[in-house]
């Protein structure tokens, strides 16, 4: 009898007739009956299944199935998903001196809405984190630490998660809304949306380790005095385009989407934005921003001070938009920027960025550039002299469709003598090396 073995060799799979040359049950006339009758067979069973499935007995809950598909449009409506995922890769090396090239997904929001009535809704978004995990060996009475790459699983937590109430107009107070639950904190949502290249990496004070984006609370934001017409929100920015400006308080625990909270502190945040000539240079925007509370973190017997304020120019165009920042901050949301004493510390940086569109490439090419200096320790209470980082970046984008976007960029950062490294205390004589970085980024969003 005719039979078909196979071997794999080397990862490949090659079908090996027993009889030499070809495929033998392809021939000789009992095997050419037996494959006639096995087609038959097939043949057979498919048209049972075809009259099965167009009998007159399935068609009869033609109205259930109506009713099921009614049902389900039902449960659909108001419901719209989407997602803001960044693909990078990085080539360069890092404070340590280790040079490194890699893929990573470095944000992968899964975002769920839901418009329950029109003044309630609700949003769910978990986002992609690769966990780091840290083995610990004893050698020579002392606790080493290394990183175990091979189980650093991809994970999901939580981002957003908030109902969304839309009030009434209150006079000039337009366009508000509540978040309760987890939500955005005042200031980088609107930083992010003035700034488009947040998958490049963190902002100004996120990146100085002072705070991040979402915590649990309770905020209130909206615009002043309606809206900036429709030609202006099309072609430059559809995002908090309140005529006079835009605005968001709000309650949180104070600890943001990474951290449990540790204290019973609850920090109150505020954004005011002014758009002093809306009619004339409506692109120009001018706000503060500020919080005040404890970090998460005891330093000594208490939680340390943790107190921001922040101001930004901003001018939006067509063809250029332009954010230039100061910020101020004793302490940080984690409670670790603290000296021996458990004093939170004083510091201080600014931040320029500029992004020109160019006519190239049906307007889809732009031109990027950010500078951030930041001081952690002004007092310099840890080390005296310099504590500071610089960092420099340069590069261009493609945007190919909708809000989705390639960017190749060139990234350097400095790094004072006492410097501990992004959102960390200086440490006396650290010397950390000048990082570099060249990175494209693909942004999927939708
Ligand atoms: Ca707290
Ligand atoms: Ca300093």
């Amino acid at each position: 009898m005719t039979c078909v073995s196979y071997t794999q060799r080397k990862g490949e799979m090659a079908m090996k007739p027993t009889h030499a040359g070809e495929l033998g049950f392809l021939k000789g006339p009992r095997s050419t009956s037996i494959a006639i009758v096995c087609m038959c067979a097939l043949f057979g069973w498919c048209l049972s299944i075809y009259q099965a499935s167009a009998s007159p007995s399935n068609s009869e809950p033609h109205t259930t199935d109506l009713a099921r598909i009614n049902s389900l449009a039902k449960a659909l409506e108001g419901i719209s998903i989407g997602t803001l995922s960044y693909i990078d890769f990085s080539a360069g090396e890092d404070h340590m001196g280790h040079s490194y090239n890699r893929f990573r997904i470095t944000r992968g929001y899964l975002t769920i809405r839901k418009q329950l009535t029109p003044w309630c809704g609700f949003r769910v978004t978990p986002d992609v984190t690769q966990e780091t995990v840290t083995t610990y060996k004893l050698a020579e009475d002392k606790l080493v630490a290394t990183e175990d790459a091979n189980h650093a699983d991809f994970k999901l937590r939580l981002k957003y998660l908030y109902a969304e109430f839309q009030p009434s107009n209150i006079a000039f107070l337009t366009d508000m809304k509540i978040e309760i639950g987890m939500g955005h904190i005042p200031w980088l949502d609107f930083e992010e949306h003035i700034n488009p290249y947040r998958c490049q990496g963190t902002m100004f004070i996120e990146r100085a380790g002072i705070f991040n984006s979402a915590d649990l609370g309770i905020g209130v934001m909206g615009y002043i005095g309606g809206q900036l017409p429709k030609d202006y929100q099309d072609t430059v920015n559809k995002h908090y385009a309140g005529t006079y400006g835009s605005w968001h308080i709000g309650l949180y625990n104070g600890g943001g989407y990474h951290a449990k909270e540790a204290n019973n502190n609850k920090i109150p945040e505020v954004r005011l934005t002014v758009r002093p000539l809306p009619y004339l240079l409506p692109g120009l925007q001018v706000s503060y921003f500020g919080l005040y509370g404890q970090g998460n973190k005891k330093a000594g017997s208490s939680y340390p001070l943790y107190n921001v304020h922040l101001a930004a120019l901003s001018y939006e165009h067509q063809w250029v938009t332009f954010i230039g920042q100061y910020g101020y901050s004793r302490g940080n949301q984690k409670g670790t920027l603290v000296d021996g004493q458990g004093r939170a510390l004083r510091s201080q940086g600014f931040s320029l960025f500029l992004d020109v569109q160019t006519p190239l490439l049906n307007r889809s090419l732009s031109l990027f550039g950010r500078y951030d200096h930041f001081d952690p320790d002004t007092k310099d209470w840890i080390a005296s002299g310099d504590d500071s980082y610089d960092l420099a970046m340069g590069g261009m984008s493609i945007n190919f469709f909708s809000k989705c976007m390639a960017i190749l960029v060139y990234e350097h950062i400095s790094y004072d003598a006492n410097n501990g490294g992004l959102g960390k205390v200086p440490v006396v004589n650290l010397r950390l090396k000048d990082e570099y970085r060249i990175q494209t980024v693909v942004q999927i969003a939708f």
